[in-house]
């Protein structure tokens, strides 16, 4: 249990705090400055104008609307959008309240109602803020927002209600410094418990809006893997589609299964395939092969690893696995001498190590003079209907006081979702070192869902994006209502790294084309 939390917290929380200090080399002030843009002093007169003319703006909605043109910094109207917090129940006592942002479609098609979830735990709110930071400005180094060509906000909210809201248990316990916006003492105990409240949320936010009987599609990455499909089986075990209809699930670089299964089975692979760009010598390598052969790695995944499988996995090897059988760590300390700005969620990252305007524990907490963190400011926080508190990116604190007690959404719950809902997509990003991709792979192969255990062929199809003339992305495989896709020039947060990648899934779950 421990165990789990540890690495899950690291999970989000970046691996510089676990390997000691790294070099990060720092960039210029000047640059990290924020660009003074004027903004223009709209009359109240046409600002009452938009709100009177936004599209779900009404009495209930009322003080959850944002005023797009003035989100500080960004010198464009971010469009029609509402956020706030909102109660984890209908008791009028309620005190714990999660902050969500939603984005309306500005397409036709609204009955569709599609919510991004991020991982951690304890990391969820930062990064949907995040998330909209990089629909503006994708990158950190960069001093100001600015549209994208690929704008994942613009394009999905064309394909569907993209609701930027989530679930995070919990805010601050012991921690000085508050982490995201939502409110209340953590107290979650178990996914089970995540999806009661997320659903006690959900209803309050359904019934604001007027968003009965939309079609629901749940998101995520990393962490998020428990949590989205946890919450699933919730709406289906409410029976009421007239609040819950459930239609779709994806999710990027999930948890799916132990740990063990998605770090230190794959992980010497995974070496072995970087092996020209980590550069680890021959003494290195040969005591990472050393140790997975010793520790039954290497002919687990053998065994195992095959298209249909032979049968259930047995139960993979160190399921609580001890110092000499790390070798996850092992191989990430190897990489970190090669190169000081190794980074777990995207192998290519080299130094300098950018700051990040939304102070990304990976930076050192790294602040130029003159910089701030964004939605630190009390600014920033009026205009998002935020509360005044200090906002971190990821939160130091234990979303379970208590750790997680469930189990992985693995060999039953996953695949009992697959059946019901229309569509399911697992993305994963093959630059991701924090969960190597044949670890997700492995994963998939040891569930049963449409009467089959795993997938019968291996996947090879190239997964085309049409966007940006960017091609061939990768291999995608469907059967069985499951789309398995392994994404190129992609590390864990797949909407970060390839926001037209993320699109193209998007478009699949929702029905837009028949396949990717
Ligand atoms: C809410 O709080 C008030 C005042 O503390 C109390 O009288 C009331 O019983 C509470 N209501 C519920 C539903 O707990
Ligand atoms: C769900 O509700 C419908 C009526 O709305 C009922 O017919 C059905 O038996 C219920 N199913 C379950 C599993 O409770
Ligand atoms: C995944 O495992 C297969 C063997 O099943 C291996 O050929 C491949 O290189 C591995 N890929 C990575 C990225 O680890
Ligand atoms: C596969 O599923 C079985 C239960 O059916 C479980 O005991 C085993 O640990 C699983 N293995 C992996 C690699 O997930
Ligand atoms: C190989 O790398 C390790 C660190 O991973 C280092 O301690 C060792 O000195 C290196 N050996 C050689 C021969 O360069
Ligand atoms: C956030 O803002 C508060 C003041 O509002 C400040 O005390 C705190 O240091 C800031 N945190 C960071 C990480 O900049
Ligand atoms: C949520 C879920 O389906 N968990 C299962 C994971 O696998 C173990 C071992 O087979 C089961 O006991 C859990 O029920």
């Amino acid at each position: 249990m421990l165990q789990r939390l540890t690495i899950a917290i690291l999970a989000l929380t970046g691996i510089v705090s676990a390997m000691g200090p790294v070099d990060t080399i720092r960039q210029h002030p000047e640059l990290a400055k924020r660009a003074q843009f004027e903004t223009r002093n709209e009359p109240e007169s046409e600002v009452n104008e938009r709100r009177s003319k936004s599209k779900y703006y009404n009495s209930n909605t009322a003080k959850y609307w944002v005023n797009g043109n003035k989100i500080p910094d960004v010198n464009f109207d971010v469009g029609e959008s509402y956020a706030g917090l909102m109660p984890i129940s209908k008791d009028k006592n309620e005190t714990r309240q999660l902050w969500f942002w939603f984005f309306p479609t500005t397409g036709t098609v609204d009955d569709e109602l599609v919510i991004w979830l991020n991982g951690g735990p304890g990391c969820t709110v930062k990064a949907v803020l995040k998330d909209f930071y990089r629909k503006t400005d994708p990158s950190p180094g960069k001093r100001s927002p600015r549209p994208l060509p690929i704008c994942l906000h613009k394009k999905l909210t064309r394909a569907g209600n993209r609701q930027y809201g989530t679930y995070k248990p919990s805010s601050r316990i012991d921690q000085p410094v508050g982490t995201g916006f939502s409110q209340g003492v953590p107290d979650a105990t178990s996914e089970e418990d995540i999806a009661v409240k997320f659903l006690g949320f959900l209803e309050n936010f359904i019934k604001t809006f007027g968003f009965e009987n939309k079609k629901i599609y749940l998101t995520g990455e990393s962490y998020a893997g428990y949590y989205v499909t946890y919450i699933l089986d919730a709406m289906y075990n409410k029976n009421d589609t007239k609040l819950f209809d459930p239609r779709g699930l994806m999710i990027y670089n999930p948890t799916l299964s132990e740990w063990v299964v998605h770090e230190q089975i794959p992980m010497v692979p995974f070496v072995d395939y970087w092996a020209r760009l980590l550069a680890l010598n021959e003494t290195t390598m040969d005591r990472l092969h050393d140790m997975a052969d010793k520790c039954g790695y290497t002919s687990y995944l053998n065994e195992n690893m095959l298209f249909p499988p032979r049968g259930p996995l047995p139960t993979p090897p160190h399921i609580f696995t001890p110092e000499e059988c790390d070798v996850w760590r092992a191989a990430l300390r190897a990489a970190t001498l090669v190169n000081p700005c190794f980074n777990v969620y995207h192998i290519t990252t080299t130094c300098p190590i950018l700051w990040d305007v939304l102070g990304y524990p990976g930076t050192n907490h790294f602040l130029p003079e003159g910089a701030e963190i964004y939605f630190n400011r009390t600014d920033v926080q009026k205009a998002i209907n935020a509360p005044h508190m200090n906002w971190e990116e990821c939160s130091g604190d234990l979303v379970f006081p208590n750790g997680d007690p469930s189990d992985p959404p693995n060999y039953s719950l996953l695949p009992r979702l697959i059946d019901k809902l229309e569509r399911t997509v697992i993305g994963h990003g093959i630059l991701d070192f924090r969960f190597p991709i044949n670890g997700t792979l492995l994963s998939i192969q040891n569930m049963t869902w449409g009467g089959k255990q795993g997938f019968q062929t291996k996947p090879t199809e190239p997964f085309i994006v049409p966007y940006d003339s960017q091609g061939i992305m990768g291999v995608v495989h469907t059967e069985r209502k499951l789309t398995w896709v392994e994404i190129e020039w992609c590390g864990h947060m797949v909407p970060q790294y390839q926001p037209g990648v993320a699109y193209r899934q998007l478009e699949y779950l929702l029905g837009r084309i028949d396949k990717l």
